[in-house]
């Protein structure tokens, strides 16, 4: 009897321990909350293992069109400028649904949307992690994202083209859908980042083409749409361009429930001018220092949605201005923009007078690109 009532205790315990660590690591899988409570597993994956990357001070690398086309290529099956110069894929793809909304074959920059769902599958079965930008026409006046004529007020529920509008969000919706993967066809988790660099006043979004409550109405109402189409592989990423203080950044903040992920886009311009690289460096430092009591604030990932200096012609730019701002903060990934032309491109090719500094960027045992961010993920 007593040996019974030894195993009988000792089983308790165990049982005890297991549920115990159960709760544990259920917690700590669900403890940062998704904007979308129902987003799926894989999604809510994604989210905490961006929780965990900056936890751990680490920065992944990423560039927008990596996979689609660089200088001198178009189409190349696993091709990739940041391959071919530095060995490895980036860990994070950026991509852009501009013209999507139009019902277009292609995209504003000439991606057709088949090829980018094909790359966005490519790139998460090599362990990769999809970003989605959305460069929409102006709903009002039929121009481009550019075109600055007030539309917001339009497209909220009552103004004329509230109908249109939510035309364009079921194909942004449908699009989100069809990103699946796998027999059972599972989907694919993406960081949906809409109506990007909002501080600044060149989108139809901008700061000087609506009101704080107008943009807010419209990131809900997007969210909420998309949601209501049964869109559950999303996190939410909130981007302004520079700003100048926490109350800055937050003027147009949709709230905690509305946002998974907290970003800005800012590049380097003029590089030419010998003092731009310091001047650069420093904003980019403080911009980060503010950006990181945001995300204390407000538990959310903190990232560089988009940044580069085009045509990098300052050759250590990826370590001495780059890595020299990012290194004393814990940002979970940085974005370069696209290679798409031989005057227009922000991650260097092979022989580009930057590449061995992009190497040793890419060296620093906090950087990860794909190989290594594969690597971590499968060890856990
Ligand atoms: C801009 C430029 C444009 C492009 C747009 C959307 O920064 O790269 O050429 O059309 O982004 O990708």
């Amino acid at each position: 009897m007593k040996g019974l009532l030894k195993k009988l205790c000792a089983l308790l315990s165990h049982t005890v321990c297991g549920l115990i660590l159960l709760l544990g690591l259920s917690h700590h899988g669900f403890s940062q909350q998704t904007a979308d409570q129902k987003a799926t597993k894989a999604t809510q994956r994604l989210y905490s293992d961006l929780h965990r990357a900056m936890k751990d001070s680490l920065l992944l690398f990423g560039h927008q069109d990596d996979l689609a086309y660089g200088i001198g290529w178009k189409y190349q099956h696993g091709q990739s400028d940041v391959l071919r110069s530095a060995g490895a894929y980036p860990a994070v793809f950026g991509w852009d649904l501009g013209h999507l909304e139009l019902g277009a074959a292609t995209n504003l920059d000439s991606v057709p949307f088949d090829r980018m769902r094909d790359f966005i599958k490519h790139a998460h079965k090599m362990g990769g992690i999809n970003t989605i930008s959305w460069h929409l026409r102006n709903p009002q006046s039929a121009g481009s994202s550019w075109d600055t004529a007030t539309a917001i007020r339009h497209v909220l529920p009552g103004g004329e083209k509230h109908a249109l509008y939510l035309s364009w969000l079921d194909k942004v919706a449908d699009f989100m859908l069809s990103l699946k993967t796998g027999v059972f066809g599972k989907k694919i988790p993406i960081i949906f980042r809409p109506y990007h660099e909002h501080t600044g006043s060149w989108f139809w979004w901008g700061e000087k083409s609506c009101t704080p409550q107008e943009y807010i109405a419209l990131w809900k109402l997007t969210v909420d749409r998309l949601k209501a189409r049964g869109v559950n592989n999303l996190l939410y990423a909130y981007s302004p361009a520079e700003f100048r203080s926490v109350e800055h950044y937050l003027e147009r903040y949709p709230g905690d429930d509305y946002v998974d992920v907290i970003g800005f886009d800012t590049y380097h311009h003029n590089p030419q001018d010998s003092l731009s690289s310091v001047w650069f460096s420093q904003r980019l430092s403080q911009s980060l220092a503010t950006m990181s009591q945001i995300s204390a604030a407000h538990q959310k990932v903190m990232v560089l949605s988009e940044t580069g200096c085009e045509q990098i012609p300052v050759q250590n730019w990826w370590t001495s201005v780059l890595w020299n701002a990012l290194k004393n903060y814990q940002a979970a990934y940085v974005l370069v923009w696209r290679n798409g032309r031989t005057d227009h491109y922000y991650a260097p090719y092979p022989g580009h007078a930057s590449q061995e500094d992009f190497k040793n960027f890419q060296s620093q045992s906090r950087v990860l690109f794909q190989d290594k961010w594969k690597a971590l993920r499968k060890q856990k």
